[in-house]
């Protein structure tokens, strides 16, 4: 496997252990844990392994993590119950949409309503 430069983001942090967080799925693929911020009662980051800093930069190879972060975000919302009532998954791609931690991350927020058009 090519050699990455070290991901310096809090995220990257994450993943190597250097700071905690609170993980409620891993795999060999991505980890999920719970934002440290939430704006929602249920509010839980899904990110990759890999460093793929936004979602615009994800190449042809990486096309079929995409799919398994998607995926692995609703199975969580099943297991927390918010298939029932709905949910949302959000990605925030670069400053114009407040991305502010450059490693990809799908936000899935639940519990609540939420509104349309997202601000
Ligand atoms: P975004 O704005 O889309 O880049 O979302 C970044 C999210 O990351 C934001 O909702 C807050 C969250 N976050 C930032 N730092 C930490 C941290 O150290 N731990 C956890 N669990 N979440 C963090």
């Amino acid at each position: 496997m090519k050699e990455e430069p070290e991901n310096t983001t809090i995220f990257g942090k994450i993943l190597r252990g250097e700071i905690p967080a609170e993980v409620v799925h891993e795999d060999i693929h991505c980890l999920a844990f719970k934002d440290i911020q939430p704006v929602a009662p249920q509010h839980i980051l899904i990110i990759p392994k890999r460093h793929i800093p936004r979602l615009s930069e994800a190449t042809e190879e990486q096309r079929t993590i995409l799919g398994h972060l998607l995926f692995v975000a609703a199975k969580i919302a099943r297991d927390l119950g918010l298939d029932r009532e709905g949910f949302r998954v959000v990605v925030n791609d670069g400053e114009r949409a407040c991305q502010s931690v450059f490693h990809l991350h799908l936000h899935l927020l639940g519990g609540r309503d939420f509104s349309w058009p997202p601000g």
